[in-house]
Formats: C-alpha cells, structure tokens, sequence
C-alpha cells in the first residue's frame, strides 16, 4: 500500500489518541494529559546546556514552546511510524505505543504523582494505536490503481469507495483529535481552583484576623515619593510580580494537610501544621526577590510585603549541627533550593517562611499555602514555593535543582540598576529630560546612582541620581531619577550604581548562566528639537 497513506493514517491516529488522552487528563486532574506530562518532564529533566532557556521564562511564554516542540516531535514521530508501515501496520503500532508507554512512564515518575496520573496516557496510547490498525486496513483494502493510475475497472481513483472512506475517517480522526486536544487546553483552569481557592479565602481572612488583633508586627510605610511620576511601582502590583517555576502544573496544596518539617543535621525534627506557624509571632517585610537569570535591565525582579514567621529562630529551634552548611528546601513539586546556613540562619538577615505576600495569602502561583524567602538570596537558591521540606545538610552532599544543571552555587547577590524611562529608542523633546530607574544590591542597599551620557563625541559624563526614600528596616530595591539638560542629538543613556558597602557597580559585561548578569543598562535615544 502506499506510504503516503500509512503516514496520514499514523498521523490522524496520533492526534485523535493525543486529543484523547488531553481530554481524559482535563476528566482526571488537569496537567495529567499526556502532552502535559511530557513537556513537564522534559522541563524537568532538561538538561545543562538548555537548562537556562528553562529558567530565564518558566512563564507562560517558555511553557507554551515547550508544549509547542512535544507537539512537533510527536508529529515527527508517527510521520515516521507511517512511514514505516508501507507494507505492514507493525513497525508503526509498536513506534505508536512506545511513544505511549514513554508518557505512561513520565506520568509514573512526575513528583507527586497520584496512582490514576497514568491514566490519560495509557487512554491516548490506546485510541492511537486502535485507529491507526483500524486506518491502516482500510487502506490495504484500497485497490491498487492499474499503470494508467485507474481502478481496475477503469474509473478514476478517486471513485474508490474504500479510498473516500479511508480519507473520511482520516480526516475525522485528526480533526476530532485537534478539537479535544484544543478544547481540553482552553478548558482547564489557569490555577487550581475550587477548594484551594476556598482555602485561600480562608487564610487571608485568618490573617487579617491576625493583623486585627495585633499579631503581625507590621512592616513600615512606603513613604511617599518611593517611586517617581513615568517610572516603576515601589511596590510590584501581586498580578505583575515576576514568576518562575519549573512546574507546568501549579501544586495545589490543601493547608490542612500542609506539613513543614525540619529534618537533617538537627537535634530534634520538628513538624509544623500551618496552625503551629500561624501561633508563631508573624512579621511583615519589605522584601525585593531577584532571578539569577535575570538579564541586564531585565524584570525578574519585584518587590512586595511578605508576611510570615522569622526562619532563623524556627531552624534554631531543632538544633542544627554546625557542621551542616546547607539548609536545603523542598517544594511539593520535588523542586529543590540549597542555602547557606550561615545566611538563613543569621537572624539579621531577616530570613523568612512567608504565608502572606501583600496583605493576602500567598497567591497558588506563588507559593500557596507557604514558601521561603531569604533577602539577598536570588530565587533559584532560596525562594522554595509550596515548601514542605527544610533539611540541615552539606553543600557536599546534597547538590539543589539547578545546580544539578549546572547553575553556580549561591553567591551574593550582584549591585544592579536598570533604566526604565525613557522607553528604548524613545524620542523626547530637547530641554530637561527626565531619566527614571530602579536599582538593587539586597541586604546592601543602594547608596548613590549615577547617569551617564554617552554623547556624539564618545566621552561618557556622570550624573548623580535623585535617590528616593526606600520603607524603614527593608531589604529592597530603590527608584531614582535624574534631570538632564540635553541638546538636541542622539545619545546613549546609561546607569550605574553604588551599594552600601560603597562598592560601585561593575561595567563588565556577563550574561547570566552560570551566575547572575553583570554590566551596565543603557538605552539609545533621540532628543529632537
Ligand atoms: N517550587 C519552586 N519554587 C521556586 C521555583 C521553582 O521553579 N519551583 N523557582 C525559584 C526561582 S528560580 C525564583 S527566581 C523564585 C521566583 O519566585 P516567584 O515566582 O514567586 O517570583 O522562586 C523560586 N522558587
Ligand atoms: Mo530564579
């Protein structure tokens, strides 16, 4: 029979099993499907070299691609299985129910799988390779057109029943496919929703209880003037505030069965319900959360009020041994962080178990019901979402998520400014310009920032920066503003800061993996006349 329709048999079966078993999954619990299950892994077993692509936008646009390409492959694959089954509909069936049986195994092995997450896959492998012996005999059961490319009887081909039958049910199989597979995406819900939303409610309700009756000690105000008119927010509105997660589907965890336990290197393990948190004193701090991967005048950076407990007397607590350097955390989605103790257990450094992030419970896609947050920390090696785990341990012993993929192990965190007015490229008109930024040195601080004008005759002229008053005991960023007096031309803005410590900001320039970037944010613009 001929090649071509053993593809397109292959083809349409794959997609009506794919279509399936997306469909089954969104029945089951969303981000079961099997398309889901396999981009989920091969996130999460990605490895070094692509690793970064991995973290710089675990947002939605990175999920999407991933998806995207286990689409393109799984295409790529039953074009090959029909390839292959020009004569017989073996090779193409067994190729099918590998490719099933590889979801199947991704499912079992997801963290936190439940026993039914294979299902879906197990539903996609079957109605793939069903319809596809189903497609493949209808089309050996088309005749062979004689040398003239006739039927036998004469008539032209396309008079063939068999034939028209053949690429009708082709056409369903795929089409029907494409439909389930679209509609289960559009159909599952962005977040866990339902009971963990109710559950959500609920704390934030108990934390304002809490604020009512004087259990939080409150952080200080933003001041007024914390960030200037065109620039950025001091405070990150919770929908804007940057996210990364290597999980395609958000943990949903129900708090009352939230455990925290403090194991490892300790006297005594301790279990924490989210009840024994909230009985402990809760706090509230100004905290500015960085990516590692975060490039030069990158966004990856936010800041909010986070609401918790201190992490340094917690740890104190259970008696780590000295000799443990490591307090590695662990997410519910088997995501991994490893700290220095030193830091995490400085109580100056104000290391905290968040429950709260601006004035509410933690929204699921940052953490729900509870995550760690040490400031001066980049996210990848501290900020563990849906924590469940704390384990006194050796940085030679136990190695975190990404340092396993080849990320640097935590250092401090590197001074950082950014332009954020005028756009790139903008046009302003000549007179006083207005340049407005952010910069970062978390727990320095930021103590001057200067403007450089990059004029037509190449010579760099620094300007110090207006410095707005950042909340009392915070561990944030802080705007600026500078007025320049710029005839009309093209010129190269760019910025530099100082941290507390009086260190300048470094102009070398180094993208992130496998540490944080490094250098100098600048912006071209015209100031027309
Ligand atoms: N469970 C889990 N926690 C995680 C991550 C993750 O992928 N999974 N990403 C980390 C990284 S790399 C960063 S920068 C911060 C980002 O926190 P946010 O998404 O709340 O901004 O979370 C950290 N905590
Ligand atoms: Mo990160």
């Amino acid at each position: 029979m001929s090649r071509r329709r053993a593809v397109l048999a292959a083809l349409a079966a794959t997609a009506l099993g794919a279509g399936a078993g997306q469909l089954a999954g969104l029945a089951l619990d969303p981000g079961t499907g099997p398309v889901d299950v396999v981009a989920e892994r091969v996130v999460a077993l990605t490895p070094p070299a692509v690793a970064e692509l991995a973290t710089v936008g675990a947002g939605l646009g990175s999920r999407t691609t991933v998806v995207a390409g286990v689409l393109v492959v799984l295409a790529l694959v039953a074009a090959l299985a029909g390839a292959v089954s020009g004569r017989s509909e073996r090779p193409g069936m067994w190729l099918l129910a590998g490719t099933g049986v590889l979801a199947v195994l991704g499912a079992l092995t997801a963290p936190g799988a439940g026993q039914l997450d294979p299902l879906p896959s197990a539903v996609a492998l079957l109605v793939a390779v069903t319809m596809f012996r189903r497609l493949h005999r209808l089309a050996r059961r088309i005749p062979a057109p004689t040398a003239q490319g006739t039927l036998p009887d004469g008539r032209p081909m396309r008079e063939s029943l068999t034939r028209r039958r053949f690429l009708r049910s082709s056409a369903l199989a795929g089409a029907g496919g494409i439909v389930a597979g679209t509609g289960a995406a559009w159909g599952a819900p962005r977040l866990p929703s339902g009971r963990i939303g109710e559950a959500r409610t609920a704390l934030t309700a108990r934390l304002d209880a809490l604020a009512g009756e004087g259990r939080i000690a409150r952080a200080a105000t933003v001041p007024a003037g914390a960030g200037f008119p065109g620039g950025t927010a001091f405070t990150t509105p919770v929908a804007d505030f940057y996210r990364i997660d290597t999980a395609l589907r958000l943990p949903a965890v129900d708090p009352d069965g939230w455990r925290l336990r403090v194991h490892g290197m300790v006297e005594r393990e301790l279990e924490l319900t989210l009840d024994d948190v909230l009985r402990r004193p809760l706090v509230e701090r100004w905290v500015t959360l960085a990516c590692v991967s975060n490039e030069v005048g990158g966004d990856l950076v936010s800041t909010t009020r986070f609401t918790g407990i201190e992490l340094a007397p917690l740890l104190a607590a259970a008696g780590p041994d000295p000799a443990a350097d490591q307090v590695l955390s662990t997410s519910a989605d088997g995501w991994t962080a490893g700290s220095p103790s030193q830091i995490v257990l400085d109580p100056a450094r104000g290391a905290l178990l968040a429950v709260g992030m601006d004035g509410a419970a933690l929204p699921v896609e940052h953490g729900f019901p509870a995550r760690l947050v040490v400031p001066g920390l980049y996210g990848y090696v501290s900020a563990t979402k849906w924590v469940t785990g704390i384990e006194l341990t050796t940085f030679a012993q136990r190695q975190d998520y990404w340092r396993v993929r080849g990320w640097a192990p935590p250092g401090p965190m590197e001074t950082a400014s950014r332009i954020d007015a005028p756009g790139p490229y903008a046009r302003v008109p000549a007179g006083p310009v207005t340049v407005t930024g952010t910069a970062f040195a978390v727990p320095r601080g930021i103590s001057r920032v200067e403007v450089g004008v990059d004029g037509d005759d190449g010579n760099v002229v620094w300007t110090d920066a207006e410095l707005a008053p950042v909340p009392a005991g915070g561990v944030t960023w802080r705007m600026w503003r500078c007025v320049l007096d710029l005839p009309p031309g093209g010129y190269t803005l760019w910025c530099r800061a100082t941290d507390g410590d009086g260190a300048v900001q470094t102009g070398q320039v180094r993208s992130p993996l496998p540490g944080a970037a490094t250098g100098w944010d600048s912006r071209s613009v015209t100031v027309v006349g």
